[in-house]
């Protein structure tokens, strides 16, 4: 195989000359992180552009994870969904919380509000659900469940980049949302994250907990961390927000186009645009079903060969690693739909940059495989 590996993503990089200007303006200020003035112009544009109030930068999406807990006082048990990376319930266990699995929606794959309210227990006190693969989580029903049983709910909204619902951010539901920058994701300063937050105060407390707790030079409010941004990630930002919105729908080309290709395929189950969505295209997760030809292990396996590295996110499931299996939540029998999804699913490469040429060979290979 002589030609170059096809990733499931390739991280969007602006122009080389266009990043220059924002480095001669750091070299110059020699003023490199703790709220900069890229830090803060950043916040503020990236705020106006997600059509959102308040928002605290983060160093990355799981730091502002484990903050965002923090920040509404979390204890004891939080119900949240196994079909996730990792960092979703690692978040938990670094805030000492004890993650409550419930299944996912096979539409969706995002948690199934119909199961929630059975495993609300007396120890719970949040709800951490994801908006998986950019596909909004139902929030009209989680929100009711939640004021219902005086839960807090906080949005994993690493995959939601700009993605609107019903004509206004996705961001705006629950009490805070955390949105991830990393390098594979829609929108990307290398490595970053944010929280979205209501208000000015909880903005304040927030900003505490990700500069070490100082209010001032000489005064520490609280135990926080370090998960502050620096400039370069917020020049990187900054000059991302010049071709989001281009970024985007370059992915709807990709997604359409597999759709013409791949659409009705025997045995594969196509991602649909989820329903009153500006949707972000992050990710492009396709079902191998009984009905294909040959397993979802066998299909991976063939891509592989072609040198086209498709991703099973999300398997294994997090509730089978071996910090979470003992949990009672995390029993196979108690997550049927998202066992069976995770043993089908395979993300196809999703990126702006893809080329037909090179879409081209992912659609044959999967052809071939037949
Ligand atoms: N919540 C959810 C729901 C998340 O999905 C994530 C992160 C988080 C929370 C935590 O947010 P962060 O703390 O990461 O901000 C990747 C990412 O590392 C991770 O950010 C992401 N989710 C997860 C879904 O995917 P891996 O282990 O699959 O990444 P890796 O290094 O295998 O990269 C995947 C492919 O991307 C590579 O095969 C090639 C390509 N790639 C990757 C990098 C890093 C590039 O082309 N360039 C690059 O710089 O986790």
């Amino acid at each position: 195989m002589t030609d170059r590996p096809i990733h499931v993503t390739e991280p969007f990089l602006p122009p080389l000359e266009d990043f220059v200007p924002y480095l001669e303006a750091i070299w110059e200020r020699k003023w490199l992180t703790n709220n900069g003035a890229f830090h803060q112009e950043f916040e503020r544009a990236l705020a106006d552009y997600l059509g959102v109030e308040h928002l605290s930068l983060f160093t990355n999406g799981t730091i502002a994870l484990v903050t965002a807990l923090q920040a509404l006082d979390i204890t004891g048990e939080v119900i949240t969904t196994p079909y996730s990376f990792v960092a979703t319930a690692h978040s938990l266990v670094w805030n000492n919380l004890t993650p409550v699995f419930v299944d996912i929606d096979a539409e969706t794959m995002n948690l199934d509000p119909d199961r929630i309210e059975a495993a609300i227990g007396p120890e719970a006190t949040a709800i951490l659900p994801v908006h998986c693969y950019g596909v909004p989580s139902e929030v009209g029903r989680i929100g009711e469940i939640a004021s219902a049983q005086g839960l807090k709910v906080i949005y994993d909204a690493a995959h939601a980049f700009g993605v609107g619902f019903r004509g206004e951010s996705l961001l705006r539901h629950g009490d805070l949302s955390v949105l991830s920058f990393h390098a594979t994701k829609v929108f990307n300063t290398f490595e970053g994250g944010a929280i979205v937050c209501p208000d000015a105060e909880t903005k304040q407390h927030i900003d505490y907990l990700k500069n070490f707790g100082f209010a001032d030079e000489v005064t520490v409010v609280e135990a926080g961390i370090n998960g502050k941004m620096n400039e370069v990630q917020a020049a990187m930002g900054l000059l991302q927000l010049r071709h989001i919105d281009e970024a985007i729908e370059r992915r709807s080309a990709v997604h359409r186009r597999y759709h013409d290709a791949l659409g009705g395929m025997e045995g594969l189950v196509l991602p649909s645009e989820p329903a009153e969505t500006r949707y972000n295209h992050a990710y492009f997760p396709i079902r191998v079903t009984e009905s294909f030809s040959v397993s979802r292990d066998g299909l991976y396996a063939h891509l592989k060969d072609r040198g086209i590295f498709g991703r099973r996110y999300f398997y294994p499931l997090i509730s089978t690693m071996p910090m979470y299996r003992g949990l009672p939540s995390a029993a196979a029998h108690n997550l049927p739909v998202a066992t069976r999804v995770a043993s089908e699913v395979i993300c196809l490469p999703m990126y702006p940059t893809l080329t037909a040429d090179v879409q081209d060979r992912v659609i044959d290979a999967i052809r071939e495989a037949r």
